[in-house]
């Protein structure tokens, strides 16, 4: 549930006075709610739409539970991809932080905060490891960050609906990347799904249960990393045939599903990256999917 905040925490946040932002709540500007003493409540994402749509600035976001801003100014993905290896490699978590909220209060899409900043941050993590220019408990330290970092972006999105279509994810048996299944979670939420990731290291038998018992609309897998391609190929289309009898759609994604392994594999879509996510998310509807050609734009390149 999204927790509330009052009007004169708000106020001072966007630097207003208490009594004009109560005008604003009454004249139906920021969506309130009331508690049962008559009290006016605000929610996170209701402040953020109205500081969107009015052009207002966040003066004090500590007030409201968000990291004080940098006052860098407006970062370029590419300038903010530098600062956050920097940050990610040091063990900054505060700049971390501020880096990625930053660009969401600029209003760069999610999912190109994660395919452009994040995701190609961590791509060069990994080479900086590679060349052992960076410790492993670097790399290890990078990841909890950012994956804190991402669950504190929950609060940013309305909780969905119960009506909302669900869409439930993981990554497979012997893949241990959590980001990309985490990434996958909140750019579906952001576009308005009930999305849950069950994390990373599950094997298909699970998977399947998980789907009889939620019946998802969507089921996506995110695999970086195969330990048996025959193994994988068997166990995934044996699943994808449970799915398909419940009626769920099944999406893949992620670096370790090459061109040949795709061929092996009876998905109903394929995306390369978190942008193409959001296509399809924003789509698909229950029997009108798109079909997978709309949506791999390129083969992963990693
Ligand atoms: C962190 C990390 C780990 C951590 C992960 C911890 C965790 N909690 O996740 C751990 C410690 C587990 C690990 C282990 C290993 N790692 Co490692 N790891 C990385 C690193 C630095 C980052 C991975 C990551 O999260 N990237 C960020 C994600 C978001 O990027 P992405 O996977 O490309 O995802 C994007 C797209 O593919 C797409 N996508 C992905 N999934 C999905 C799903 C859907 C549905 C959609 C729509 C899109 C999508 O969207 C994402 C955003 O654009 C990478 C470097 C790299 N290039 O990624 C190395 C890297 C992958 N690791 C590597 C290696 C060698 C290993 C080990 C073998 C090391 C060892 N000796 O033990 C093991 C192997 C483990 C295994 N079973 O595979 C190599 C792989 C080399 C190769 N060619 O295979 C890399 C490339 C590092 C390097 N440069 O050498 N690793």
């Amino acid at each position: 549930v999204n927790k509330t905040y009052s009007p004169k925490q708000v106020a001072r946040a966007i630097g207003v006075s208490e009594s004009s932002l109560k005008r604003w709540c009454d004249q139906g500007l920021i969506h309130t709610v009331r508690t049962a003493g008559g009290h006016r409540r605000l929610m996170l994402p209701d402040v953020l739409e109205f500081i969107k749509s009015q052009g207002r600035d966040l003066v004090e976001p500590e007030v409201i539970g968000l990291p004080a801003l940098t006052r860098a100014g407006v970062r370029t993905l590419e300038r903010a991809r530098q600062d956050l290896i920097n940050a990610l490699v040091a063990g900054n978590e505060t700049a971390s932080r501020q880096i990625v909220f930053d660009l969401i209060f600029a209003e760069h899409r999610l999912c190109d905060i994660c395919d452009e900043v994040i995701g190609d941050a961590f791509h060069e993590v990994g080479d900086l490891w590679d060349c052992g220019t960076v410790e492993v408990y670097q790399e290890r330290r990078a990841c909890e960050i950012i994956v804190r970092v991402m669950l504190e972006l929950r609060q940013f999105y309305r909780d969905p609906s119960t009506r909302a279509p669900l869409a439930v994810g993981a990554a497979p048996a012997g893949d241990p990347y959590t980001l990309p299944t985490t990434m996958a979670e909140l750019v579906l939420r952001e576009n308005g799904w009930r999305a849950v990731s069950l994390g990373s290291n599950l094997p298909f038998n699970t998977l399947a249960a998980a789907v009889r018992d939620q019946h998802p609309q969507l089921f996506w897998l995110s695999v970086s990393s195969i330990d048996n391609e025959d193994e994988f190929v068997t166990g995934f289309n044996e699943f994808v045939e449970q799915a398909r009898q419940m009626g769920t759609a099944v999406l893949i994604g992620g670096r370790a599903l090459t061109e040949p392994i795709r061929k092996r594999l009876n998905f109903t879509s394929f995306c390369d990256r978190m942008r193409n996510l959001e296509e399809f998310a924003q789509t698909y509807r229950r029997g009108a999917s798109p079909s997978p050609s709309e949506l791999s734009a390129k083969d992963n390149e990693n």
